[in-house]
């Protein structure tokens, strides 16, 4: 009768990552292989954060899930497809107050219960499936006391969401592309950890926190099914970059990090407008965004800020040696910021 009666919880907490090389499009849509590299940076896990907890008890009758408090269906393939794998990878689990060995393996009949948090706008392209994805993969393999490592982790998260790979690791992620047909070694790869770039700093505005018109998963395959231009980035452009990238990051070298990262966000907003109907993420304020940093730039003579757009209109500037650079940047800027009443431009500052 006691084995009836327990409960296992467990809680975490995992960042959102910001894409500096992008992913966009899928090579397998059922898996998630993405069909090229990307290389993100992960937040501090101090903003923009999703908690999930889970729990695993024999008096729950079915797998139910609550989202801001709010149940919502598993019937997606995604859900299912994560869950499954965390538990075909689940253990036993000694319980030291009561020494109860809870059978986990397998899971048996066993079901389990998530509730994960998103305490930041959700589908406005701040990449809220990536946080939220990894954090749900991560707590249940911890509930279930799985040992495989995070690198199996990431291509479990992967098949909840391309870019939820790279958030299991902090700092400067790859997230590989297909090799293997099974997307087994599509997995991310940390390049550098949290602490490799101590004064890279990372600004995030929200111009609209409105929700996208066309979600990333939609979008992607419209712009596979439809762009020229994206078969051309992905096999000529992006493998070329990622390997400039990879060497900017190792060498922190903002110049080129910069460059590289600009050049990348606008190809992939190319790409979209290149999709039959076009896609357009950004606003007018996002294109305000991008001539400020240029100009600002340009007459520097070298990149002293580099941005870059997601899903979404909002925003990511990144800056090195803060204290000089942040007030002349929000002087040269012809909006308000940080943000005031006239403007629907909320900010986060991220990083110290
Ligand atoms: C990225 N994005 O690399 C790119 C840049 C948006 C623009 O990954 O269908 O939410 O769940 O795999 O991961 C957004 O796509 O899409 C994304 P799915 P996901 O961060």
């Amino acid at each position: 009768a006691n084995a009836e009666k327990w409960v296992l919880t467990v809680t975490a907490q995992t960042p959102t990552n910001i894409a500096v090389i992008k992913y966009w499009g899928k090579g397998d849509e059922d898996l998630i292989l993405p069909i090229n590299d990307s290389i993100s940076v992960t937040l501090d896990p101090d903003h923009l954060c999703t908690t999930t907890s889970v729990a695993v008890s024999p008096a729950f009758t079915h797998d139910r899930m609550w989202l801001n408090g709010k149940e919502v269906s598993l019937s997606g393939g995604r859900f299912q497809n994560c869950l499954r794998e965390v538990r075909s990878c689940a253990n036993d689990v000694e319980d030291e107050k009561e020494g109860v060995l809870k059978s986990l393996k397998g899971l048996g009949d066993l079901h389990v219960h998530m509730c994960p948090t998103i305490d930041f706008p959700t589908a406005a392209g701040l990449a809220s499936s990536a946080a939220g994805l990894a954090c749900l993969v991560f707590s249940l393999a911890k509930l279930m006391n799985v040992k495989e490592d995070h690198s199996r982790l990431s291509a479990i998260a992967r098949q909840g969401s391309g870019s939820a790979c790279r958030s299991l690791y902090g700092g400067f992620v790859n997230g590989s592309f297909l090799k293997e047909e099974n997307g087994s070694d599509s997995i991310a790869v940390q390049l550098a950890d949290e602490k490799h770039w101590d004064d890279l700093v990372i600004i995030i505005a929200v111009v609209s926190s409105r929700q996208k018109e066309t979600s990333s998963t939609s979008g992607m395959r419209e712009t596979v099914e439809t762009s020229m231009l994206l078969q051309h980035r992905a096999k000529e452009v992006v493998p070329e970059r990622i390997i400039q990238m990879e060497e900017a990051i190792k060498n922190r070298d903002f110049p080129a990090f910069a460059r590289l990262t600009c050049a990348d966000s606008n190809q992939f907003h190319a790409v979209c407008l290149d999709t039959l109907p076009p896609i357009f993420y950004m606003n007018d304020t996002s294109h305000r965004i991008i001539s400020c940093v240029e100009k600002w730039n340009c007459s520097e003579g070298t990149p002293q800020v580099a941005y870059t757009f997601d899903a979404g209109p909002k925003c990511r500037i990144n800056f090195t040696q803060t204290e000089k650079l942040l007030p002349n940047f929000f002087k040269g800027c012809s909006f308000h910021f940080p943000p005031n009443s006239d403007t629907d431009l909320n900010s986060y500052v991220i990083g110290d």
